[in-house]
């Protein structure tokens, strides 16, 4: 059976595991019910960020870049993840390392005093990659017709995020990056629209490091993503990076806090990752997707509450 060529390493990147579990929940779970296999990565380490590391020395960069992708080369499978962060850190070393023979020699002397070298014999698949362009929209559309007894109906304001599709040329979204439309056409799923709002493309503010290093400033750039999303009233944002989605989720409320008087009302608009709302078009319940919170746990996410979309979409909130 073609179950094989489903195959992947799961790199998780350090947001997940430490903020935003509920997300390599939801995927697992989802990417059983397609048949995509997915491996662990002992060792794997950060990607590291791009927009950190590489912004500091790009030596180092590629040579920890490079022992994740070994870690995989290793297994002998391609690597797939959930984060653009990631996506942009390890697609982009792998193509460095492929195409500059220098830097290749340079990682692989580091690599060596751990008795380790990169081949360059596999390649990185985001998520939606795997989602958009091995399973299909058809397909994906075809499972979740008769998931449901109701369709969810929902209006959905879509974050595609930086690192997802630039630069364009090593990535396999075609050419207009500006305006692109495959993850809309991904989550068109069970009568979910995708809405067109104000400045979609625009960064959620918390990439490139500017939140750890000028928090107020990131959260300027999501209070004015906020302020489109909900002037388009979408019932909910749907994410693809861990990253994002913690701007939005957590950063929601340090908005409504930090900009009360910039802001007309406090903003409530849940957050979901992607596969969270294909599992949901496909029937499975919140628990599966991580979407439930015991109530006595602080300090967990999701910090702006998914409750209002399940009772929207008549599941037990
Ligand atoms: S790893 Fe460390 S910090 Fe992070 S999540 Fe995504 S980007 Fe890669
Ligand atoms: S975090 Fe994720 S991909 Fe980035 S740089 Fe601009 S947008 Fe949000
Ligand atoms: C964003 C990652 S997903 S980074 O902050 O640009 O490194």
């Amino acid at each position: 059976m073609a179950s094989n060529d489903l195959k992947f390493a799961l790199f998780l990147g350090c947001v997940i595991p430490n903020r935003y579990p509920f997300i390599e929940r939801a995927t697992r779970a989802v990417a059983e019910k397609f048949k995509i296999e997915l491996i662990d990565m002992k060792g794997a380490s950060c990607c590291p960020a791009p927009g950190v590391f590489r912004g500091f020395d790009i030596d180092t960069w590629l040579v920890i870049g490079a022992r994740n992708i070994v870690i995989a080369e290793e297994l002998g499978v391609d690597i797939t993840l959930m984060c653009n962060g990631c996506y942009g850190s390890l697609l982009e070393v792998n193509h460095t390392l492929k195409h500059n023979k220098e830097k290749k020699r340079m990682v692989n002397e580091h690599l060596a005093k751990i008795g380790k070298e990169y081949k360059g014999s596999i390649e990185i698949r985001h998520i939606v990659d795997i989602f958009y362009n091995d399973i299909g929209p058809e397909k994906i559309r075809n499972r979740t017709k008769y998931g449901r007894k109701t369709p969810l109906n929902l209006n959905l304001a879509l974050h595609y995020g930086c690192h997802l599709t630039k630069p364009k040329e090593i990535r396999p979204w075609g050419t207009d990056v500006e305006n692109p439309t495959f993850f809309d056409e991904l989550m068109e799923i069970s009568g979910c629209k995708s809405l067109d709002y104000r400045d979609k493309n625009m960064c959620c503010g918390a990439g490139g490091g500017v939140r750890g290093a000028f928090k107020e400033l990131s959260l300027d750039y999501t209070r004015e993503k906020l302020e489109n999303i909900s002037a388009a009233n979408a019932d909910a944002i749907i994410t693809c990076c861990p990253f994002c989605h913690l701007q939005f989720d957590l950063g929601q409320v340090e908005v409504n806090n930090i900009f009360k008087d910039k802001i007309s009302a406090p903003f409530n608009i849940p957050v979901l990752y992607f596969t969270q709302l294909i599992g949901l078009a496909m029937g499975m319940t919140p628990e599966e997707l991580g979407m439930k919170v015991s109530p006595d746990l602080k300090g967990v996410p999701p910090f702006t509450p998914v409750k209002p979309i399940l009772k929207k979409i008549g599941e037990n909130a």
